[in-house]
């Protein structure tokens, strides 16, 4: 399709403002076809950038290899460009957007020189559901094209539902290489510097401008930029939520289903929890979504979410039959790879895939490697952060109300995160304002693998937002508890903060985890109705030591170490949300946190 073509006069005014200002050699409307993602393919194929996957092992999936320099989201290059600093927030980058956009267009003057410009019509959700949004992403990456068919739904469709005036977030990309007459990337993955990558989010024009990056997060506009940092100023502004959550629906064994969301910072294990095997007779675990929830009310009072992806972009590492059976099933056909190892027989290989690597692999940079169980210091073969991208419809455990443009009712919000000591295995909250507190505090154990802040310490991420937020923190607290204020509290989700990551003295993890979380999830259920054996303590509603079966491995002290309330430690843990978190968002953190954080140590005093 041309761009001449295009009914949609903003849409098409603003493709050739671009096209003046990009100079690509071509531009192409995508229309969303298999015949379209075939031809994306080939052209990576031809620039040396893709390897074909063994056809019989992994059919119709591929390997991108990025440069050692694009292999993550670059939060310190993320900007909310907004008219005030305040708008933006003491925890986000800020810059003016009118200077911003003078920096941006710049960079991007000639930017597509040598390249063709693709413009994806992509919808964030269903196609035509209410609660969906729509985008149009502009980008000089073919991998992108592919990328965006998966995790989204591109083409056609979504101009026919934009009509000639409907709403859309403009998407500016480019991968910031221009190609001189002649020159080809050549296997070479084109990326800009770092000092040169801008991902720029400007939320009172609701418009993206990427540049420079090529990968995840940066560069698939439709995922954190858009459904996240843009979404959640949209929230805010029409009353619903936008949150950094994964959705799954829960059948007990009497066939009754309930759905619930969850948000945990990463390496928390998020997309596993999404996709659980359960270990508890008759209880069955079903994928909505391993990400991202869109929330709206519906007529009834009640939250109802959707998915706005149609894929999952996760780390492959560490995922294998024990941990992800599900995801591992998934990503066995149709899926794109980026920077993991590869195998002589063109299969793929990742640290915790669950076997040794098979014979001389390549990895991540492309150089030869065999693995050294003996050196602890040898580097891997799969890059940390490398990713699958594979089609939601592949799940095995995806529910069949996954694509429901009017969402799935919400029973139950977890927060989670690694907390060593402390936080018990499960925790309800007393009320909504308790719940809020508890997102609002949110944390997880530093590993090591971030080298920023030591080992060992506690990271607050609250609500798992913190990078993904649009706007002032604090009033996004407030949003949620305006949420609250605004509605029929006995009608809105129940709030529960999980821990599987309590460890005994020794360093050794005591609870099992993985598909054993069933129970803690069968126990979350029945409180959602009332039931399930609790009691009522300083810090929320546990389960008594009974309520929950012990798994095996987990003896009886093992179970009441992990449902005690530890009154010192969590004298502690107030104490330092007082001292050292709560004031990061200075005047804006609402009245109702600090009323609320007061209480709690008044319990624990009592
Ligand atoms: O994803 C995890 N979940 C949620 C699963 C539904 N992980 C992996 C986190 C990194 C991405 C977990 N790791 C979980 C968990 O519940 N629990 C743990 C900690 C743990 C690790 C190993 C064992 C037990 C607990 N057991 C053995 O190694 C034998
Ligand atoms: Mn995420």
């Amino acid at each position: 399709m041309q761009v001449s073509e295009l009914k949609h006069a903003k849409l098409k005014t603003w493709v050739e403002e671009a096209v003046a200002l990009m100079t690509p050699d071509a531009v192409e409307v995508c229309d969303g076809s298999k015949a379209e993602y075939d031809r994306m393919i080939q052209l990576n194929l031809d620039a040396g950038l893709a390897t074909k996957l063994n056809e019989e092992k992994l059919p119709g999936c591929y390997l991108f290899r990025s440069d050692p320099s694009d292999v993550a989201r670059v939060e310190a290059r993320t900007y909310i460009a907004a008219k005030s600093k305040d708008d933006a927030g003491p925890t986000n980058n800020w810059v003016d957007p009118a200077e911003l956009k003078k920096t941006m267009s710049d960079l991007y003057r000639g930017s597509m020189k040598g390249r063709t410009m693709y413009v994806i019509p992509f919808s964030m959700g269903p196609v035509g559901s209410g609660i969906a949004k729509i985008g149009v992403q502009i980008t000089d990456s073919p991998y992108v094209v592919i990328n965006m068919h998966i995790m989204a739904r591109v083409g056609t469709k979504v101009l026919d539902v934009l009509g000639s005036d409907g709403f859309f977030v403009p998407c500016y990309h480019s991968v910031g290489k221009p190609l001189g007459p002649g020159e080809k990337d050549n296997g070479k993955w084109p990326c800009a510097p770092l000092d040169k990558k801008y991902i720029s989010h400007f939320p009172e024009s609701r418009e993206i401008w990427s540049y420079g990056s090529g990968y995840g997060g940066n560069a698939l506009l439709g995922k954190k930029c858009l459904a996240l940092r843009i979404a959640s100023v949209l929230a805010r502004d029409e009353g619903w939520l936008a949150e950094h959550m994964l959705i799954l629906k829960i059948t007990n064994p009497q066939g009754e289903s309930k759905f619930v969301t969850g948000a945990f910072p990463s390496a928390c294990g998020k997309t596993n929890l999404a996709m659980l095997i359960p270990t508890l007779p008759g209880w069955k675990v079903e994928t909505v979504g391993d990400d991202i929830a869109w929330m709206k009310f519906g007529k009834d009072g009640r939250l109802y979410a959707i998915n706005p992806e149609a894929g999952f972009f996760g780390v492959a590492p560490g995922t294998n039959n024990e941990s992800n059976r599900n995801a591992m099933e998934t990503i066995k056909s149709n899926t794109i790879y980026t920077n993991v190892a590869l195998t002589k027989d063109k299969n793929v290989w990742w640290e915790g895939i669950g076997y040794d690597a098979p014979g001389e692999l390549i990895d991540w940079n492309g150089n030869p490697w065999v693995q050294d169980k003996g050196n602890k210091e040898q580097k891997p073969a799969a890059h940390p952060n490398s990713r699958f991208t594979g089609p939601a419809k592949q799940c095995p455990a995806i529910a069949k109300e996954w694509q429901d443009p009017a969402g799935v009712p919400i029973s139950a919000f977890l927060f989670g995160g690694r907390r060593p000591k402390t936080i018990p295995l499960v925790n309800q909250a007393k009320s909504w304002i308790h719940g809020v507190f508890m997102g609002s505090i949110v944390g997880s154990e530093v590993t090591a693998a971030a080298l920023d802040v030591k080992a060992g310490t506690i990271r607050r991420d609250p609500f798992a937002m913190l990078p993904f937020c649009g706007y002032h923190m604090g009033d996004y607290f407030k949003h949620w508890v305006n949420i609250g204020a605004t509605h029929d509290e006995s009608k809105l989700p129940k709030i529960f903060f999980v821990n599987w990551f309590r460890k005994d003295d020794a360093g050794k993890f005591i609870w099992p985890g993985y598909g054993e979380n069933s129970r803690v999830l069968a126990w979350i259920f029945d409180r959602c109705d009332g039931k399930g054996k609790s009691v009522d303590t300083p810090i929320g509603i546990l389960p008594t030591p009974d309520a929950i079966e012990r798994p095996a491995g987990v003896s009886e002290s093992d179970m009441a170490e992990i449902l005690k309330v530890d009154i010192e430690g969590w004298k502690a843990e107030i104490a330092d949300v007082r001292a050292n978190h709560y004031p990061k968002f200075g005047g804006k953190l609402p009245q109702e946190l600090n009323a609320e954080l007061d209480a709690i140590e008044k319990r624990l005093n009592g």
